[in-house]
């Protein structure tokens, strides 16, 4: 067999279904072997990025990692921005990319770059297969590595000449299922000390808490000794917003309600809080609680993070302990303190139900997209003020029911995310919320989509305006710059791809078309014309709002 069969064969043996990616001359015979695969499809995509970001949703909602594959030189420079977005971002991805012959690579040469460069910084680990034998190894390291705790991406060179080469069949790796650590005891026993100390604890959940079983112990948790709950951007849905315990989400630019719990808490508790999302001294600037960190992973060195204790286990296992050791006659928490932050929370989610005749606003159209999503529907934010609102106003009911990027947070990830979730779920009932900012940057897997006839519906909140950086420019000196766009006819667009678009003009038929492009998963694009003036409303409002409570 030659080294692309070996190399596939090695895909199949990590039961991978899809390779997300686009061809190039140095892949051909990688090409010709997935081509043989029965269980391994290629997909082709209209770019690299697109690729890369369909890998990583997959990954995020599989929990297995998500596969792309691009060419040399410009084919792995296009990749590199999903790859690094995956990488922050926690999830796994393998990403494959050719080259040219291993003996051209010492020289200047056509497209020659060096790739495996390029990606180490924005990967866990990454290498060349620089001899056929090594493949079995190399293909389960990237997985093993991609998919272990925290997950991320890693990436594998072939070369054209390799993957050309003779090798005889070699024993593939099966792959493991590694039991993570148990919590150790002395620091459980310090958890539970700090907790019978504590009248107001506080668990912040970040993207961690999503994973595996964390999510259902955390809600035992919560529900069992009432303690209120925040969740990142990426760690919502953790414990559902319809739960009392939920204070929705925390982590944007500008203090928000749910502050107000964090400042009245005598003990934090994170649980998977990444610091990439959202740095800590934001919520602890004064360095004033004590700390519990909970993690696959030690906590940070950082200045404003320094934990009294870290229990580095297995998330769920800790959190079962806790659920288990803990003893409601030795707490002492005051009861349902952070209720009215709860209340507030919610009142101003309500204030931006839309009425007839009102103009459309990002926070009201979400309103409305809530409602047609079913709880274990999906929504995935790109990035821009719509995810600032879908983090604080878009109630999310069950892990991975909302996915934000928030580590590398790049633009143009929602589009390709609809596409690999309606992938993995061909039944989930799926939005991709989106500006008009990042739909541009990657419209040209409308096609993807249409080809694979997968049914989601994309929305286009539009500002004709890079709206997130006019809307911190005003904030931080009053006027914008650098930020107006102009925007095609997105329904006539869409339509060229002879994909249903819409553009609603009244409140009831944004409402209707909604609920009919959800309900029934038709692949379609509705534009919302948004009015931006609610972005600077909000942070007037807060302004205000703290201003009376100092
Ligand atoms: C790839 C990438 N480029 C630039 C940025 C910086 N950035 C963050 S938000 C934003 C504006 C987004 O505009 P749009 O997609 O229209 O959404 P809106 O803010 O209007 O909701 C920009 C340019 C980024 N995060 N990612």
């Amino acid at each position: 067999m030659k080294v692309s069969d070996l190399f596939v064969k090695a895909l199949e043996n990590e039961g991978l279904k899809y390779v997300f990616g686009v061809p190039g001359e140095e892949n051909e015979d990688l090409l010709f072997s997935l081509d043989q695969s029965s269980s391994v499809q290629f997909i082709p995509t209209r770019h690299e990025q697109g690729a890369a970001f369909m890998a990583d949703v997959w990954g995020r909602i599989t929990g297995r990692a998500g596969v792309c594959l691009a060419t040399l030189g410009p084919g792995a420079t296009n990749l590199l921005t999903g790859i690094a977005d995956a990488n922050l971002d926690k999830s796994p991805v393998v990403a494959i990319t050719g080259q040219g012959d291993l003996d051209r690579l010492h020289n200047t040469s056509h497209q020659n770059i060096d790739v495996v460069s390029m990606f180490r910084p924005v990967t866990k680990w990454n290498t060349a297969v620089s001899t056929p034998h090594i493949v079995p190894e190399v293909v389960r390291k990237a997985f093993k590595l991609a998919e272990l705790e925290k997950p991320g991406a890693t990436h594998i060179e072939l070369s054209e000449d390799v993957a050309k080469e003779n090798t005889p069949e070699i024993d593939l790796i099966e792959p493991d299922n590694i039991r993570r650590a148990a919590p150790d005891y002395k620091a459980l026993n310090k958890t539970i000390e700090l907790l019978e100390k504590a009248n107001r604890p506080l668990i912040i959940a970040g993207n961690g808490a999503i994973r595996k079983r964390a999510s259902k112990h955390l809600t035992q948790l919560v529900n069992t000794y009432d303690i209120p709950v925040v969740h990142t951007f990426m760690g919502k849905g953790a414990v559902s917003d319809k739960n009392r315990h939920s204070l929705y989400a925390i982590g944007l630019g500008f203090k928000d309600y749910v502050m107000e719990a964090v400042e009245e808490a005598d003990l934090i508790l994170t649980v998977g809080y990444d610091i990439a999302e959202y740095a800590p001294e934001s919520w602890n600037p004064d360095n004033s609680n004590p700390i519990v960190h909970i993690d696959f992973e030690p906590a940070e060195v950082y200045t404003h993070y320094r934990p009294e204790v870290e229990v580095i286990a297995d998330i769920s296992a800790t959190l079962w302990e806790l659920n288990k050791q803990l003893d409601t006659e030795e707490l002492s928490f005051e009861k349902r303190w952070y209720r009215d932050v709860r209340r507030r929370i919610e009142d101003d989610i309500q204030s931006y139900e839309l009425k007839e005749g009102d103009d459309f606003t990002t926070p009201g159209a979400l309103n409305l997209i809530r409602q047609a999503l079913p709880d274990n529907g999906l929504l995935i934010s790109d990035v821009g003020s719509h995810k600032m609102w879908i983090a604080r106003n878009y109630p999310t009911c069950c892990p991975n029911g909302c996915i934000i990027s928030n580590g590398l947070a790049s633009m143009g990830i929602a589009l390709p995310g609809g596409i690999a979730a309606s992938l993995a779920d061909p039944d989930r009932h799926i939005v991709a919320a989106m500006g008009d900012g990042g739909f541009m940057m990657n419209v040209q897997e409308l096609e993807t989509a249409k080809r694979l006839g997968v049914g989601f519906t994309t929305v286009i909140f539009n500002d004709n305006d890079y709206g997130l950086i006019s809307w911190k420019q005003q904030m931080n000196t009053g006027k914008s710059t650098g930020t107006r766009i102009s925007n095609p006819d997105f329904k006539a667009l869409t339509e060229s791809f002879d994909i249903k678009g819409y553009r609603p003009k009244t409140v009831s038929e944004l409402k209707q078309q909604l609920e009919h492009t959800i309900g029934s998963q038709e692949l379609a694009v509705i534009e919302i014309p948004v009015d931006p003036s609610v972005n600077s409303e909000l942070t007037e409002k807060l302004d205000e709002y703290w201003r009376k409570q100092d």
